[in-house]
């Protein structure tokens, strides 16, 4: 079984909660609730990774927590398997129907509970390191354009919803081709390397991302950021970057700089969130006509 994986075992019974985290101990972390209301507070505040729940329990019963568990974003996403006495096809298909990943019946064997955690715990795994590669750029281990693509969508809504500010950066490196052709592409590579990292932690706060665009190009989604807080900080990005102090050239001491651009908008309907990206992209382009190393709105 994968390490440091947490179960919430939800059951009206102590016996039951007992027994089923004997079972389970040895192999990964428990979390006990012994109510339904108990399950989804446990849920909510611990995260767990898989949550093993009993449908026949007083006051809610299992379906409901599962219902109230997919009803909430930050808990609709935890596989639930319902561990349960009810043996008969319709509980089993409504369950399922609930979206239950598995369905489990009583009375309690120890092997087969241990295989199908097991069994789930690996499609976890899997399901998060598929995650991974397809959100993070390999080579800065920022999030990369799909994940921007995803996050600003879903940014630019939630701050239409509450009438918020959002504000974009699009991020380049000065003179890269250069860098590239004097250094070697592989020099190149440690450069943007450095710079994400600097990037990665100036906006590594709040609901903020940092994303590798494509090439020498970054983006910053900033939720709830005026624009002036917007441009501080991309002014301490660029200060940063400056002060690493990469030399540029032989010839003299440039050293590696990068140009940036902000737009900022309370999202509503007579915009579309492409906009706000063309906005911060001409800001760019003026921040870079203007001599580099500089923001621009
Ligand atoms: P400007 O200041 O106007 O942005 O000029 P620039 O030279 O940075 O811009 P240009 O678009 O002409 O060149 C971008 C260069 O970035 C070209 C390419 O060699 C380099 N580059 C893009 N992706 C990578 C990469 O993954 N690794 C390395 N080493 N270089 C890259
Ligand atoms: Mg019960
Ligand atoms: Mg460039
Ligand atoms: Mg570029």
């Amino acid at each position: 079984m994968p390490n440091s994986f947490s179960v919430l075992i939800i059951d009206d019974e102590i016996i039951n909660l007992q027994i089923i985290s004997d079972i389970l101990r040895s192999e990964v972390d428990i979390i006990m609730a012994k109510s339904g209301e108990q399950g989804v507070r446990k849920a909510l505040e611990l995260s767990p990774d898989l949550i093993l729940l009993d449908v026949m329990m007083p006051d809610m019963d299992g379906f409901e927590t599962m219902e109230k568990l997919s009803q909430d974003s930050r808990t609709c996403d935890i596989p639930v398997i319902f561990i349960t006495a009810l043996d008969d096809i319709k509980n089993e298909e409504k369950g399922l129907l609930l979206g239950a990943s598995d369905y489990i019946q009583k009375p309690i064997h120890a092997s087969i509970i241990k295989a199908r955690v097991a069994l789930h715990l690996k499609l976890i795994n899997q399901h998060r390191i598929l995650e991974r590669l397809s959100t993070i750029d390999p080579l800065t281990s920022l999030a990369n354009r799909r994940k921007y693509e995803e996050t600003i969508r879903s940014e630019w809504k939630l701050m239409e919803e509450i009438n918020e500010t959002l504000s974009l950066a699009v991020i380049d490196i000065d003179n890269f081709k250069q860098y590239n052709d004097f250094y070697g592409h592989a020099a190149g590579d440690k450069v943007l390397q450095k710079v994400a990292a600097i990037l990665a932690n100036n906006f590594k706060h709040n609901s903020n991302l940092v994303a590798r665009y494509g090439g020498e190009e970054f983006v910053a989604i900033m939720p709830r950021t005026s624009k002036k807080e917007a441009l501080q900080r991309l002014n301490k990005c660029i200060s940063e970057v400056q002060e690493m102090a990469i030399t540029c050239k032989k010839e003299n001491d440039n050293v590696v700089t990068i140009s940036a651009g902000v737009s900022s908008i309370i999202p509503n309907d007579g915009f579309k969130f492409e906009s706000l990206f063309a906005a911060a992209d001409e800001a760019l382009y003026l921040a870079k006509y203007e001599g580099k190393n500089q923001v621009k709105w």
